[in-house]
């Protein structure tokens, strides 16, 4: 009994010690404390009922976002089990929230573990991270509850009393003492929890905000479709070639494969890849053996219907995939994640497996649509006819630059230094602000192309028109990277690349347009973080014996109207400028509160959210207006005229 004693207390000690240690490195176990990793802590709560759903269990998951930043997170499975492990006298939920890497991240029934935050680390490290943490559980026929404090145990778990019902119920508040900020962006959420339903068909889940209790928002998700409803979702506002997104699904496999793709009539190809429900944005082997099955089986296809003549060569895979809009959801039991981002699946043996499974439904598929087959292939060799045009254009496009004494646009202020790392460009909207930004810049590492007028639609051309276009072609060759398939993040003449817009309605439209454009022929750029949004102040107030001051949003002007009251200063007494473009500043001003790097703020462009920033620029993009002139109001703070 001493021994036994003895053991059970170096054991609780060692308990202590791991749990320390994600607080020591919280950075380690849930990627980072921004905002984005507070993020993370309620994915891997929801995780966890995923897992549960998975199992075959749980129907329901309901997400609320309480007033103070509280998240409780329920779902109806059978509850985390409360018998209570004879060895550490500890109940095996109170093992699962206080052993790092211990259970929460449990086999299931299939045996292994299917869904996954970014780490796989579970509910202990969500405790470590919270002030506080509570956890009900209603199972064999009791109600308990559990309580923690940064991590340490102050309620064992105890029965309350009698229920019929079975789930588990988990509340925590992160802790603001690691975390940079607690505010919780329901937009984020509310997208990575619809990407959840879909991923798993049939699963209810909710988010309901209810920190302002006079905006109480929520949203539900259940998508008996699965991924043909993923499809459907991104297809909205497409023109598509086919009514129903084409479906194959294979769950019996030593790999578990489920794909849906839809052809639409636009150019650009959109393949969203997950592995155990975790978006892989570099792809990886899955998304290799799809491309693979549908090169050859269009291919084979297109030849033994006389669509393609034997003495026509093979279609390319890129032609095949133009206009295409695919998911490909794929469950590995011991995941290679490889790539700068992890995000890439190593596992070699997936590409066969999903390459053959493709193979024989496609075929099939396309013996039994014949129809649906020749709309597809027709797209498919014009597009090829398209890309030897693009091919002759870009050459046309270099053999003039080469001709040419000076190979970057003429409108472009170059800067100095060669060293990209350290140089950025502003594109500018307008003559009068390039003018301006040139003059204000420090000339050693800025560079500044100026551009005007509307601009061709991106999302209604193909690549030979981009590289002919005149307002498109300086910002490629002054990023001097090259676009599309042949785009090279090595050969980036500047490591930022800074849009500097007005905050109207029209600066909304340029900077969506160069975003689309970046995001549809320069993705890399995006997702190495190159990309910004410069941030013009709106107001300058100034008053005789006070330095100027700028506000960038119209809360900053009324703190800075605040603040000035406390000094004795009334409104009245000051003269306020409303920036209405960026023209409206002289060179010093444009340095001063959007140019110069120790007092600029710079918003970074991330691809955080691919799939809702396709569904955005397609909709701004698209043939209806009303959706387009909704977000524009919603996203268009600053709107001086509306006339879209
Ligand atoms: C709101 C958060 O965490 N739900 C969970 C279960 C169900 C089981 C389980 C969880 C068993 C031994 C580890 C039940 N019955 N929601 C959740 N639901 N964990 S977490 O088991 C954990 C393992 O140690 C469960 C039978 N098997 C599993």
């Amino acid at each position: 009994m001493e021994k036994f004693e003895h053991e059970y207390g170096a054991e609780q000690i060692q308990v202590l010690e791991g749990l320390e240690a994600v607080r020591k490195r919280p950075g380690m176990y849930i990627g980072s404390v921004s905002v984005r990793g507070l993020h993370h802590l309620v994915y891997e709560i929801v995780d966890n009922c995923v897992d549960e759903a998975l199992a075959g269990y749980c129907t329901h998951i309901e997400v609320v976002i309480e007033p103070g930043n509280i998240i409780a997170v329920s779902d109806n499975g059978r509850g985390i089990p409360v018998d209570i492990h004879p060895k550490t006298k500890i109940s095996a939920a109170e093992t699962v929230y206080t052993v790092l890497h211990a259970g929460g991240k449990f086999g299931g029934d299939s045996g292994y573990k299917v869904s996954g935050g970014l780490h796989g680390v579970g509910a202990s490290v969500v405790n470590a991270l919270s002030e506080w943490t509570e956890v009900t559980i209603q199972r064999d026929g009791g109600l308990y509850q559990m309580k923690f404090e940064r991590g340490k145990t102050v309620q064992n778990l105890t029965r309350l009393g009698d229920s019929d019902k079975t789930g588990t119920k988990v509340r925590f508040l992160a802790d603001d003492t690691i975390f940079e900020t607690l505010e919780y962006d329901f937009n984020t959420l509310e997208s990575r929890f619809r990407e959840m339903a879909f991923l798993t068909k049939g699963l209810y889940i909710s988010i309901e905000d209810k920190r302002d209790e006079e905006n109480i928002k929520k949203s539900e998700f259940c998508y008996e479709g699965g991924l043909v409803s993923f499809v459907e979702y991104l297809n909205n506002n497409k023109d598509k070639l086919h009514p129903t997104p084409i479906y194959i699904d294979k769950q019996d496999s030593e790999v578990p494969v489920e794909i849906a793709f839809q052809y639409t009539s636009a150019y650009s190809e959109n393949i969203y890849t997950f592995v155990n429900n975790i978006n892989t944005i570099e792809g990886g082997t899955h998304l290799e053996g799809f491309k693979r099955s549908l090169t050859k089986t269009f291919n084979e296809y297109a030849k033994s219907h006389n669509i393609l003549k034997e003495k026509d060569g093979n279609l390319q895979g890129e032609d095949i995939r133009e206009g295409i809009t695919a998911v490909v959801s794929v469950k590995v039991k011991e995941p290679q994640f490889e790539g700068q981002t992890k995000t890439k699946l190593g596992n070699s043996n997936v590409t066969g497996i999903v390459q053959s499974l493709v193979n024989e439904a496609l075929s099939a598929f396309l013996e039994e649509n014949p129809n649906v087959a020749k709309a597809i292939l027709e797209k498919c060799v014009s597009a090829s006819r398209a890309r030897e045009a693009a091919r002759k254009a870009r050459e046309l496009v270099r053999r003039k630059t080469a001709l040419e004494s000076t190979t970057l646009p003429g409108k472009l202020a170059d800067c100095s230094s060669k060293n990209a790392e350290e140089c950025e460009v502003y594109i500018v909207e307008g003559d009068s602000a390039g003018g301006s930004a040139k003059q204000g810049r420090d000339r050693r590492y800025q560079a500044i192309l100026p551009l005007w007028g509307k601009m061709l639609n991106v999302e209604k051309a193909r690549a030979d028109k981009i590289y002919g276009n005149d307002k498109l072609n300086p910002v490629i060759v002054a990023v001097g990277a090259g676009i599309g398939a042949e785009f090279d993040i090595t050969k980036i003449r500047y490591g930022k690349v800074i849009i500097m817009a007005d905050a109207d309605v029209d600066g909304a439209h340029i900077r969506t347009l160069l975003l689309t454009f970046f995001f549809r022929y320069m993705r890399p750029l995006i997702e190495n973080g190159n990309v910004y949004l410069a941030q013009p102040p709106l107001y300058k107030l100034s008053k005789r014996g006070i330095d100027d001051i700028y506000c960038y949003t119209d809360e900053e002007l009324n703190e800075a109207y605040a603040e000035l009251e406390k000094k004795g200063i009334s409104i009245d007494q000051l003269s306020i400028q409303r920036y209405k473009g960026l023209g409206e500043m002289n060179p010093e001003q444009l340095w001063e509160t959007t140019m110069d790097p120790e007092r600029r703020t710079l918003v970074r462009v991330t691809l955080d959210d691919a799939i809702k920033a396709d569904a955005t620029f397609s909709m701004l993009m698209g043939d209806e207006v009303e959706p387009r002139r909704k977000f524009i109001e919603e996203n268009a703070k600053y709107v001086v005229n509306l006339d879209i």
